[in-house]
């Protein structure tokens, strides 16, 4: 049973267990009516208290059941609530640890509440690209009061029970033993009658048009491609200006249209694959966790500092090894100036501040930090550099430790094999800035520990990082990925496009930021180091010139002041700048390519499907152990629009044979080769199948 039915003397209890969460899917909904049913047959029974067994009152509807025929099937949450706000018999919600969602709306259509203090109490249905849709936008105006729950509805943000105490909302906090709490109180309230119904309570906003005006104008200007927050908006204004029962149509409506927009389903698809990233299907979640102390990282560069900063905010001490003073300064200068910059804007107490720079300390001994359990390398992205390093960290490291490489490229099989201990070594690719992106790319080696990927793993979520497992490959999963990308993105320059053209179409599909602005942040020296690798390495496949002919006018990108675009001291705005785009069209009639016109769908579907085709052969490859897993990637450390769910999720949406049937078009043109579907893209697209 998802809901167990218990009597006490005169008060029937309601428990729900439906672990995880208690998530009101449709054997719980029935079990709750089963339990009212006999509350209400029971004539020793006076009162009714519900509640959730293990950690949540309840995280709200089962959403692993949206777009499916049980989240329409009786007894929905609706008449679930409908059932219990109409008993004769009073019905208290016993609330504690978490109340979200349809479980807030459940609770507000008992009669009573009581809560512990702590309970995480949130209408987040906003985060799912939807509103809360049973209830939930004519009910709490009514108890917390119109504008508490509009921050509440269109922000999603839990908030302590503490803090709602004084409203409505509860009834009573109970301190101590919440069920001993409820069902005294339930035997306080057995006898009172009318029976209080949030339904029945008035909305009283003076000059409430103005205020829901400005609420308007305010979250439309926040939303970006979102629709939810504003229907929010929309639904709340119903309760205040509707009677209740057309409000909760209203709310209804929007709903059931929400739950269809591609915004949401991206939204929910974004949601399960961050818990799904988080499963290796050979590792058990008990697979015993080396303890992680101390860390270590070599380089105190950029990566490096950004790296210990993660391991210093979640209070772990960190030695950085640099090769000579001087470089070691710097990068401990760096680090203290990022965490200045926090406090300063006022993220940072002071004593925070004094408590993570002294967890980062420097040296410039190998053995000085032997002892640490983890330790990183952020070194120059040269295999013969790794060697030094590895060699070294195999001699220094205590047994047990973890090595780990923060290469970008290279083979984590290769740099393992530089030491006696292959089974302690992996790859965690951070991404820049470190201490800021959320993804940390897991790379898991031929003979990496599965207590070592189990150790990553928990240590990337003690870090607060996105942390996905990817096979060894050129690349990863993203980079690998994104090298397709950016080659198609040379290609369009070649044959007609401005870099600013690109990058214009690119942000307005949603990215964050486009391939050159990206490449200017990023360095473009970094790219044209490993380009200059695979002209070697693999001669057969093409590049663009124009990015190396960038690179050989010292236009490295921001840090030189030029790159792709001109840059003005202590300004990162992009200026397009004429000398590139000279370049740009003095290359393409020097390869003889007649420039042409090139409308905005062709730069997004060659730049996206060819993230999408490199995907495919990454799945199928086992890099990735699911589609959702590289969306995951391109979501959390690429800048891909969550709205559009990641580019393999993207694909589904936009139809597989559509995706196709693009890129048979593009293998007419120039560079055909780069345009053949893979096997698995090409199965699924002829079966009518997704990735996802
Ligand atoms: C809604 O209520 C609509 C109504 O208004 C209208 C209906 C008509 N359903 O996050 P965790 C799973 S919409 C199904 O790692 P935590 C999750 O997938 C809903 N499953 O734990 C994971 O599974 P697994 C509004 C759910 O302790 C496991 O629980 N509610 C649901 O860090 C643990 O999750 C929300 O949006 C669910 N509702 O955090 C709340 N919730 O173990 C969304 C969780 O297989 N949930 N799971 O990977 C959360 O914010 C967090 O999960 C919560 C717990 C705070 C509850």
């Amino acid at each position: 049973m998802t809901a167990e039915y218990q009597v006490n003397g005169a008060i029937a209890v309601i428990t729900l267990n439906n672990p995880p969460v208690n998530g009101l899917g449709l054997s719980t909904r029935t079990a709750i009516v089963d339990g009212m049913k006999k509350a209400l047959g029971d004539n020793a029974v006076k009162a009714v208290v519900i509640t959730g067994a293990g950690k949540a009152f309840s995280g709200g509807a089962d959403i692993k059941e949206f777009n499916s025929p049980k989240a329409l099937a009786e007894p929905t949450l609706h008449t679930v609530i409908n059932v219990v706000e109409n008993s004769i018999k009073p019905v208290v919600a016993a609330i504690h640890t978490v109340c979200m969602g349809g479980g807030l709306e459940l609770a507000l259509g008992c009669h009573y509440r009581v809560a512990s203090p702590g309970a995480q109490i949130a209408l987040p249905e906003v985060k799912l690209g939807i509103l809360p849709g049973a209830g939930g936008t004519q009910r709490l105006p009514r108890v917390v009061g119109l504008e508490m729950a509009l921050n509440m509805i269109v922000s999603g943000t839990p908030v302590p029970s503490e803090k709602l105490a004084k409203t409505a909302l509860f009834n009573e906090l109970i301190e101590g033993d919440l069920m001993q709490g409820a069902q005294a109180f339930a035997g306080k309230v057995a006898d009172i009658r009318p029976l209080p119904k949030v339904r029945d309570i008035k909305i009283d906003y003076p000059n409430h048009e103005a205020f829901l005006q400005f609420s308007r104008n305010t979250v439309k200007a926040m939303a970006g491609p979102f629709p939810a927050p504003l229907k929010c908006v929309e639904a709340i204004a119903a309760a205040v200006t509707e009677k209740f029962d057309d409000g909760l149509k209203i709310e209804r409506d929007l709903f059931v249209e929400l739950v269809q927009t591609t915004e949401s389903k991206a939204l929910r698809h974004a949601f399960f694959a961050e818990r799904a990233a988080g499963k290796i299907p050979d590792v058990p979640e008990d697979t015993p966790a080396r303890a992680i102390k101390s860390a270590a990282v070599i380089g105190a560069g950029t990566m490096g500092g950004g790296i210990a900063m993660n391991f210093a905010n979640a209070g772990i001490p960190v030695k950085i090894l640099e090769m000579k003073q001087e470089a070691l300064d710097k990068g401990l200068a760096t680090v203290r100036k990022n965490y200045e910059n926090t406090m300063k804007k006022g993220k940072l107490t002071p004593e925070k501040f004094e408590q993570r720079v002294g967890l980062i300390t420097g040296t410039l001994s190998y053995e000085e930090i032997g002892q640490a359990d983890i330790v990183v390398e952020a070194v120059f992205e040269d295999m013969g550099v790794k060697e030094a390093v590895f060699k070294k960290l195999d001699e220094v490291m205590r047994p047990g430790a973890i090595l780990a490489s923060n290469t970008s490229t290279l083979d984590v099989d290769k740099i393992a094999a530089f030491t006696k201990r292959p089974q302690d070594v992996i790859g965690t690719h951070f991404f820049s800035p470190a201490n800021v992106m959320k993804l940390l790319e897991i790379v898991r080696g031929a003979k990496t520990g599965k207590d070592v990927l189990a150790t990553t793993m928990a240590l990337s979520k003690k870090i607060k990082k996105t942390g996905v497992v990817s096979g060894v490959c050129d690349g990863f999963i993203g980079n690998r990925m994104v090298e397709q990308y950016s080659r198609q993105a040379g290609f369009l320059l070649e044959e007609g496009c401005t870099p600013e053209q690109v990058d214009k179409a690119v942000e307005k599909f949603g990215f964050a930021m486009g391939p050159f602005r990206m490449g200017d942040l990023a360095g473009n020296d970094i790219g044209w180091y490993i380009r200059k690798r695979r002209y070697v390495e693999k001669p057969e496949v093409t590049y663009s010139k124009t990015a190396d002919l960038l690179c050989e006018m010292g236009r490295y990108g921001q840090k030189t002041g030029a790159g792709w675009y001109d840059y003005k001291p202590g300004d990162r705005k992009a200026y397009p700048s004429q000398i590139v785009n000279d370049m740009v069209v003095k290359h393409s009639a020097d390869i003889g390519v007649e420039r042409r016109k090139i409308s905005d769908q062709e730069i997004i579907e060659r730049l996206v499907f060819a993230l999408v085709n490199e995907g495919a052969y990454i799945l199928e490859e086992g890099i990735a152990m699911r589609a959702s897993d590289i969306d995951m990637v391109y979501l959390t450390g690429y800048g891909f629009p969550l709205f559009r769910g990641g580019p393999m999720f993207y694909a589904d949406t936009v139809g597989l044979p559509n995706v196709v049937m693009a890129m048979e078009k593009y293998a007419k043109g120039r560079h055909g080769d780069a345009w053949k579907p893979a096997p698995l893209l090409a199965k699924l697209a002829a079966e009518g199948k997704t990735f996802n």
